[in-house]
């Protein structure tokens, strides 16, 4: 199963080459110091002048790129052979229109980075729920005795760019990459040995201009399947089904049961893997140390692609026993006086605040808001109105959601003042509640990014509770 396969075709040939990169961010700086270590001549630029962008650009000065900041020299940008555009830059971006004016393309970071990967590649992507399951594969790798090399999207600091995947010492069997739309958009040649997609419900519809935009740069995943091709899927789930189409390859599913065909699913309580028509028992769903049952589709996705990767059964029952909550992802914070406090400010979209609070069975203090995506918080309002005490919402959203809301569940506007937001959260939660921070918005009204939200979250509750 474990195919050595050539991504790495930019070898020898690429000595030379120039080398464009917009944006100097992650993604940028990884990009340009592979590009030359590689033996390419490095032009780096970003719109930005602040003191921590001046510095990555000296560093990158100091290993032989040519940094410019402020502005982004369309004439040089022409001219390179291959153009680099980092993911949070968006195609109608100044830059990018006049490069597609003159009819000059560009690539991702992924795309850059595979060219030069000699391993097998794990490509994953879906709304929510990638970077748990990407890291999870992973483990369940390592915990099977394969090295594997998890990075790309994942942030936090919790994982590299996909290009420094690429300057590792020693190449790993697989690589494991976690890749968004925004960097499916820029793939050319990029083709997944085994692609997994988690789940797909709209997001980032700040940047598209429809939910079935963003599906379109979510299929690019499929664009270079061949017969050699595993794709591991959600059971049941129409519209990937339809975004793969006739793609090549294996398909295996996960979250069914043994009837209709699943090769990851939960039976009789037990998680259990079938990918040959043997059923493997995994451990019982119960002894996952993860919360949330969103979770436990997730754990199957990451056990099927590890299985399919060639791990065997023991050491993905051992690693799925190791797993413990990534930071701000359902992440237990303290449980005092029977209230259970949890941290999942990284669902940053309805749909991911829906998975969460589907997933659990104690009554729940939701607190919800931060930067309007436009997204529809009434698709909320059915399951708030089953499971949820009271709403607490804030931020630059906050009143749009308790609009949304106010008919089907008790709800409490406040501003933007957070610790006032915990305090609130505090007197409403009875013992047996859960208080919820999963915001179903991004956090940049209030706080640097999701990171800093869940942060100040916790050391709130640690305060406050
Ligand atoms: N910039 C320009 N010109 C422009 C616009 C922007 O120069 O016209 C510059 C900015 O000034 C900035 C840089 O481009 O310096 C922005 O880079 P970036 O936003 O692409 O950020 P990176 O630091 O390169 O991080 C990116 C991903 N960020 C985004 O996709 C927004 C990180 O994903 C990823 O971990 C990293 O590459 C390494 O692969 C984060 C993320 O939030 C985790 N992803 C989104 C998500 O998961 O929902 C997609």
């Amino acid at each position: 199963m474990n195919r050595p396969l050539a991504h790495g075709s930019a070898t020898q040939a690429f000595v030379g080459t120039s080398v464009a990169v917009i944006g100097l961010g992650a993604s940028g700086s990884a990009a340009a110091r592979l590009a030359l270590a590689k033996g390419g001549e490095v032009y780096v630029s970003d719109l930005r002048t602040d003191p921590a962008t001046s510095a990555r650009g000296a560093e990158l000065e100091a290993v032989g790129a040519r940094v410019e900041l402020g502005r982004h020299d369309t004439e040089r940008l022409a001219r390179a052979g291959v153009v680099v555009v980092s993911p949070g830059i968006p195609p109608d971006a100044p830059v990018l229109r006049r490069l597609s004016d003159r009819g000059v393309g560009w690539i991702s970071e992924p795309e850059f980075a595979v060219r030069f990967y000699s391993g097998s590649l794990i490509a994953l992507t879906g709304t929510n729920g990638k970077t748990t399951t990407v890291l999870l594969a992973g483990q369940l790798l390592a915990s099977s005795g394969i090295a594997a090399a998890v990075g790309g999207n994942v942030g936090g600091g919790l994982a590299p760019a996909a290009s420094e995947l690429a300057l590792l010492d020693t190449a790993p069997a697989w690589y494991v990459l976690e890749l968004s739309s925004f960097q499916l958009a820029g793939i050319e040649r990029l083709r997944p040995d085994i692609g997994v997609i988690t789940n797909l419900a709209p997001d980032h519809l700040d940047r598209y201009p429809s939910a079935d935009a963003y599906y379109a740069d979510k299929a690019r995943l499929f664009r270079n399947g061949d017969d050699r091709s595993i794709w591991v899927l959600p059971h049941g789930d129409a519209r990937i089904e339809s975004l793969a189409g006739d793609t090549p390859g294996a398909r295996y599913h996960f979250g069914g049961t043994a009837e209709d065909g699943s090769h990851a699913y939960v039976a009789d309580g037990v998680m259990t893997l079938d990918v040959a028509g043997q059923p493997e028992a995994l451990l019982p769903v119960n002894e996952l140390p993860l919360l949330g049952r969103h979770n436990v589709m997730n754990a199957l996705a990451a056990a099927l692609t590890a299985r399919l990767a060639g791990a065997g059964r023991d050491g993905i029952a051992e690693g799925l026993r190791a797993a413990r909550a990534l930071p701000h992802r359902m992440e237990p914070v303290l449980e005092r006086g029977g209230v259970l406090w949890v941290n999942d400010s990284k669902a940053t979209n309805v749909s991911a605040t829906l998975s969460a609070l589907a997933s659990l069975d104690r009554p729940v203090v939701a607190l919800l808001g931060g930067k309007d995506k436009g997204e529809a918080f009434a698709d909320l309002a059915e399951t708030l109105a089953r499971c949820a005490r009271a709403v607490v919402t804030f931020g630059s959203a906050g009143p749009r959601i308790a609009e949304s809301l106010e008919d089907s569940v008790d709800v409490v506007r406040l501003g933007d003042d957070f610790k006032a937001v915990v305090e609130r959260a505090s007197e409403l939660a009875r013992p047996g509640d859960i208080v919820l921070l999963s915001p179903a918005c991004s956090s940049f009204d209030m706080f640097d990014d999701y990171e800093e939200r869940g942060r100040v979250f916790t050391e709130t509750v640690r305060e406050v509770a």
